[in-house]
Parts: structure tokens; C-alpha cells; sequence
């Protein structure tokens, strides 16, 4: 594809810029919808927000939204290397006018990317300062000036969270650090980022449990710490009862990283602990492909396997590498494992209060500003082509029906009784022995591979 870079550093705007000058990506227009034979990279060639596909309009299926922590706050640095990018927008300092240049620059991305959501953390938006008091002063400033900036746009909070993982009081874990004095700072944490996800109308809110597992099991009591995580999410449920907050509570699964081992290791683990401690009704599942693949699952797994438990309220859309070992976070580009996510999310009649968010970086190497807009762009019409691919499928209703044939035997007779659970050992053996040895019957996994590909 033929693309004139846009911003090379020698055509960035100076440090000095102000806002008052207006736009921050001067040379990045409006993202529209060019159709399919399009060769501009900043164009959607799939996503066409107002079309109606199944009923709905692409962008109520899909629910982009883009995240505060990679996209602006992020800035190359990986486990090897110090930061790599430079952005005008943003002068590296502490300061509040910093933070709140960065949420001009930030709203004026989602807008013209035609984004409808964004997600942050508490400490991605209002420095930490030396207090509580301090760092929740910063914070009320900062969301006040995100209303605005949400007010003006038209864009909305899908979800905010708190960090309880970068700050070393963390370093042994939050709600299962074996300090209780620990605990009651990431609980304050959690008090007041639900009060401003409330304030900002943030639709859901997310625990991530990065630092809520263990690195060695010599000294770590793994029960008293689970029982820990679950009486911290009852307060949690407590408080937004409380206060008529909401938001639907998102827990985020994924196997280890920064622990070795974390307890919300993947959607049936969490799924598991929920009905274990009863809060099953309470919460439901962010699922990121990146950590399936890191639990040794498929990219569309925990997707598929929470949306069939009712469970599946949101997706941190990214993939990740099979060559590197860790959560790289990169922007989804794979329409054919995308479209086995969307078929999920179209099977559950969409994704309610959830949505599509990008926690997605661009690579260490891509430095330029607009390859912010690139990695979007190529993500957003990745889930767009997704979505035709999957209602295809299900208005030509071909591989569907394979599916419920296969399980046929099962909708009469014996299968029934089986599936209603009115049948006995008793039965199964008298239907033996009056139907002796089952055929073989070929799972036909080539055939269904092949039809997939017919639609991609
Ligand atoms: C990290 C997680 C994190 C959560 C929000 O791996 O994906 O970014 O989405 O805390
Ligand atoms: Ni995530
Ligand atoms: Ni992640």
C-alpha cells in the first residue's frame, strides 16, 4: 500500500506548541469509510459505523474504544530498553498541565478515529502524588476536565480501573498482600476510582489482578489470599450498592505476569472462583486474547467459553506473538481468528455495557505519531471485516447447521432424555444393548476449516 508518512519528527510541532494552536495531529484528518477497495492507510475499508449488519449498527456491535495506558502513556519502553518515542504533546513531566495537554491530544485521536469509548486507570490520567489525599486531588481536577472533554465530544467511559500493581507498595500483591495495611491502600484506591468511574459514567469497571497471585508458593498462604480477593470484592459490591452506582464489575483474567502464578488465571478459573465465594451474579468477564494465548488456550477461547456461561462482558481486543513469551499487546490483524470472536458476540446478542478496547501498543520501533492512528485504524477494520465474516456465516447458516447435526442424536429419543437428565446408567446400558456398537462418525475438522475460509 502506497502511504506518504506523516510525521516525521522534523514536521512535529514544536514543544512549545499550546493547544490554543489548535489541533495536535495537524496532519491526520477525519478516519472515514473509503469501502473495501480503498489504499488510503488512514480509512476504514470495513468499518462502516451506520451501516446495520444483523440489525444492529456496525458500531453498537463493535463498541470501540481506545485505552489511556499504551496509547498515551506509553512510550516504548520494554523489559530490554528504555522509551523509545517522543510525542510533542507530551513535555515528561509530573505536572498537571502535562496531563491535561495529554487529554487534549488524547480526545482529539478518539475523535477522529470516530471512537466512541476510551478506558484509563486511575494513574494514567492525574500523577500520583505523595498522599492519598494529594494523588485524589489530582484526580477530581483531572476528571473534571475529562467531563468537559466528554461533554464536548460526545465521548464516553467504558471503563476505568485502578493500578495496584506499578507503585512498589504493591510489590507483594494488593488485595492478597500478606499486609493488611497493603490492602487498605489498594482499597481506597478501588473507593475512589468507583467514584469517579461513577461521576465520569463509566458503564463498567475493571479488576485486573496483575500482582494478585504469587511468585513463590514457600510463602505464600494461596487460601487466606483467595478469601482476601473475595471479601475485598464484596466491599467493592457493598459500596457501589450503596451509592447506586452501575457499572457492571469486569474481572480480567490472565495466567501470570507480572506473578509467576495469578489466581484469575483464565475464564473457567475465574469463573470457578466467582461461584465459589457467590458473586457469580455480580460480575462478568473482560477476556484479552493476548492472555488466553498466554494460559496455552486458542486467541478466541476464553471469548467463546465465557459468552456460552453468560459471562462474557467485555474484550481487551489485542493478540499477541507466538514467538515472544509475554504480553506484547500488539493490535489485533487477524480478521479470521477475529471473526471466531465476533461470532461469540453476535451469538450473545452483543456485548451490552461492554466493548471492543484496544489495550493494544503500537511496536517499540513504530515511533511516529500517526502509527498511533495506523494501529487503531488496522485493528478497528480488522473487528469491522470480523463482523461481516461472522454474520455471514450466520445468515448462510452453513456451518451452524454442521454444528447442530453433529450433536443431533441428541435431540430425540435417548439424547433427549439424556440432555433433559431423566436418563439412568440403567437406560444407557438397555440402549446398548439394543443398539450394540455406535457408528464411526468423522469429525470433519478439514471440512470445517475449509468453509471458514470461504467467508474470510
Ligand atoms: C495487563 C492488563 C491491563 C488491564 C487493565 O496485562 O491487560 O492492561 O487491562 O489493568
Ligand atoms: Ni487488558
Ligand atoms: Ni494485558
Amino acid at each position: 500500500m502506497s502511504f506518504a508518512p506523516t510525521s516525521s519528527s522534523s514536521e512535529q510541532p514544536s514543544k512549545k506548541q499550546k493547544k490554543s494552536d489548535g489541533e495536535f495531529f495537524p496532519n491526520v484528518p477525519k478516519i472515514e469509510y473509503k469501502g473495501e477497495d480503498s489504499k488510503d492507510p488512514l480509512s476504514y475499508r470495513f468499518y462502516n459505523p451506520e451501516e446495520e449488519i444483523m440489525g444492529k449498527k456496525m458500531k453498537d456491535w463493535l463498541r470501540f474504544s481506545v485505552c489511556y495506558w499504551h496509547t498515551f502513556r506509553g512510550k516504548g519502553a520494554d523489559p530490554f530498553g528504555f522509551p523509545t518515542m517522543k510525542r510533542h504533546y507530551d513535555d515528561e513531566s509530573d505536572s498537571m498541565e502535562n496531563a491535561k495537554r495529554r487529554a487534549d491530544a488524547a480526545f482529539e485521536l478518539f475523535t477522529k478515529l470516530g471512537v466512541e469509548y476510551y478506558t484509563f486507570h486511575d494513574r494514567d490520567i492525574a500523577p500520583e502524588g505523595k498522599t492519598l489525599e494529594e494523588s485524589n486531588k489530582n484526580l477530581d481536577e483531572m476528571v473534571d476536565y475529562l467531563m468537559e472533554l466528554q461533554k464536548k465530544t460526545g465521548v464516553k467511559l467504558l471503563w476505568g480501573t485502578q493500578n495496584l500493581f506499578s507503585n512498589p507498595r504493591y510489590m507483594n500483591g494488593a488485595f492478597t498482600n500478606p499486609d493488611a495495611h497493603v490492602l487498605a491502600y489498594a482499597c481506597s484506591q478501588v473507593k475512589k476510582v468507583l467514584d469517579i468511574n461513577h461521576k465520569l459514567g463509566g458503564e463498567n469497571l475493571v479488576f485486573w489482578g496483575g500482582r494478585e497471585g504469587y511468585q513463590s508458593i514457600l510463602n505464600t498462604d494461596i487460601k487466606r489470599e483467595c478469601d482476601h480477593m473475595a471479601t475485598v470484592f464484596k466491599m467493592a459490591l457493598k459500596y457501589k450498592q450503596e451509592n447506586n452506582m452501575t457499572a457492571q464489575f469486569l474481572i480480567e483474567p490472565k495466567p501470570r505476569e507480572p506473578t509467576k502464578h495469578q489466581y484469575d488465571y483464565d475464564a473457567q478459573t475465574t469463573i470457578a472462583f466467582l461461584h465459589t465465594y457467590g458473586l457469580e451474579k455480580d460480575f462478568k468477564l473482560n477476556i484479552e486474547p493476548n492472555h488466553t494465548t498466554l494460559a496455552g488456550h486458542d486467541f478466541e477461547h476464553d471469548c467463546i467459553i465465557s459468552s456460552k456461561y453468560g459471562m462474557l462482558g467485555s474484550i481487551d481486543a489485542n493478540t499477541g506473538d507466538p514467538l515472544l513469551g509475554w504480553d506484547t499487546d500488539q493490535f489485533p490483524s487477524d480478521p479470521k481468528k477475529a471473526a471466531l470472536v465476533m461470532g461469540a458476540v453476535i451469538d450473545q446478542g452483543g456485548l451490552g455495557s461492554g466493548g471492543l478496547n484496544f489495550d493494544c501498543k503500537v511496536r517499540r520501533e513504530s515511533t511516529d505519531d500517526v502509527d498511533l492512528f495506523i494501529g487503531h485504524v488496522g485493528a478497528m477494520d480488522t473487528y469491522a471485516r470480523a463482523l461481516r465474516i461472522a454474520a455471514k456465516i450466520r445468515e448462510e447458516g452453513t456451518l451452524p447447521g454442521m454444528i447442530k447435526e453433529r450433536y443431533s442424536s441428541f435431540d430425540s429419543g435417548f439424547g433427549k432424555k439424556v440432555e433433559e437428565g431423566t436418563a439412568t446408567l440403567e437406560d444407557c446400558e438397555k440402549y446398548i444393548q439394543e443398539n450394540g456398537e455406535p457408528e464411526q462418525r468423522s469429525g470433519k475438522q478439514e471440512l470445517y476449516e475449509m468453509i471458514l475460509n470461504h467467508y474470510v
